[in-house]
């Protein structure tokens, strides 16, 4: 059933010069992964408020990311954080996500929770500490082997809190040692994304301190890992669009953590703060898209799009759907932007056309041709509505509520 509105928009689209067979094409082959930490309760260094229908197993955080993807049908893998998602039984695991019609995706070590790794993991002074460490990064491996995983996601927290503390310049050949380690330890068609943060929890330095140090990183290492770009991480006013473009020219953007902030690594549902910035983000990526060099356009067809949140106030399921319809809306967007106009813009040196060419895409409603492509593929058009109206709230305000900050693993 094709609706006014939609006939309406697709008028407007058609006098804009927009292919809407294309734009719908690659909005039905965006895939955005949810963090199984994100379902579980979470909170600040201050409080984590309790909610009762917070997952508190990974198997209720799989029932939960499921539950997104059934709403959305944009979600068909759930990122996993080891320790946190630790199983006896991996094949077990999979095979529950399975049923429920998702996948098991990233896997991400957490080399931030272990007392020893106070003053760092893969760059302690301690040969020891650096050891345990890789041998978590390398049992991270079989893991994404058991589960069938492609993606690596590593962040580190290690750095100090004072000048003098630790050697800058040592710590960083120890890192590589670790990493080169756990990289020859991958399958071939495995990738390792490095995410980088410029703060928090150390305070004076952080070891992958920002993106052109991920990327150097992974320059060394090899093809197979890539920068992974978290929304959160950068110190204020970083154009975080420009260094996308940049990755992607590298061939080295390999995924993303999506979230919004207003501070710090706030961790707030995507799109909430600042939507012109994710609009503008995946301007970059379609335009790279679109590029003629096929190494370029393959990179950007193969990021990997992640949620990476954490909800304190709110409830989690429906957080998770408002994160994952906010990136879709974004992404609608950018697929409407008329390129040939922009770089007709640019060629003539045209300031003003080439940001109009831009920006208007970002002014146009996209809801007609979400609910089309929605009904087209038998999912709820409106899925905000469709969970408050499948009494899944109520279901899992069934569990029992534990105050529990780190989620426990399978039971
Ligand atoms: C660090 C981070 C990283 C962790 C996650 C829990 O701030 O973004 O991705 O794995 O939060
Ligand atoms: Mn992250
Ligand atoms: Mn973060």
């Amino acid at each position: 059933m094709t609706d006014k509105a939609y006939t309406v928009f697709e008028e407007r689209q058609k006098e804009r010069g927009i292919d809407l067979q294309e734009v719908r094409r690659r909005l039905k082959a965006l895939e955005i992964e949810t963090p199984s930490w994100g379902y579980a309760d979470q909170g600040t260094r201050f409080r984590t408020f309790p909610y009762k229908g917070a997952a508190r197993t990974t198997l209720e955080k799989i029932d939960d990311a499921a539950a997104v993807h059934r709403f959305t049908g944009a979600c068909p893998a759930v990122a996993i954080h080891i320790p946190w998602d630790k199983v006896d039984d991996y094949g077990t695991l999979t095979g529950y996500a399975e049923e429920r019609g998702i996948r098991i995706g990233a896997i991400n070590p957490n080399l931030f929770q272990e007392p020893e790794y106070m003053l760092g993991s893969v760059t302690n002074t301690d040969a020891a500490i650096r050891r345990k460490a890789t041998e978590h990064l390398l049992e991270c491996v079989d893991i994404a082997r058991a589960v069938d995983s492609k993606v690596l996601s590593l962040w580190f927290s290690d750095g100090t809190n004072y000048p003098g503390q630790a050697p800058i310049r040592q710590r960083v050949n120890w890192m590589r040692e670790c990493l080169q380690t756990t990289y020859g330890a991958m399958a071939p068609d495995m990738r390792m994304l490095i995410e980088y943060k410029f703060y928090e929890p150390a305070f004076y330095h952080t070891d992958l301190a920002d993106w052109g140090m991920a990327f150097n990183m992974a320059n060394k290492l090899g093809p197979q890992a890539q920068v992974l770009v978290d929304t959160g991480h950068h110190p204020q006013g970083t154009n975080i669009e420009h260094l996308v473009a940049y990755l992607l020219n590298e061939r080295k953007l390999g995924g993303f953590h999506f979230n919004s902030r207003k501070y710090g690594d706030d961790d707030l549902i995507a799109g909430a703060i600042n939507p012109y910035e994710l609009f503008l983000i995946f301007y970059q990526i379609v335009d790279a898209m679109r590029d003629p060099d096929p190494a370029i356009a393959a990179t950007a067809n193969r990021i990997a799009y992640m949620i990476d949140q954490s909800h304190n106030i709110e409830e989690k399921i429906p957080a998770m759907i408002r994160s994952v319809l906010n990136v879709q809306v974004q992404y609608a967007k950018a697929l409407l932007i008329n390129f040939d106009e922009v770089r007709e813009a640019q060629e003539k040196q045209d300031v003003l056309a080439a940001e109009d060419a831009v920006r208007s895409a970002f002014e146009q409603d996209v809801t007609p041709l979400l609910r089309a492509f929605r009904e087209e593929d038998g999912l709820p058009v409106d899925p905000m509505r469709a969970y408050k109206e499948s009494g899944l709230h109520e279901k899992v305000l069934g569990r029992v509520s534990k105050q529990e900050t780190t989620p426990s693993g399978l039971k």
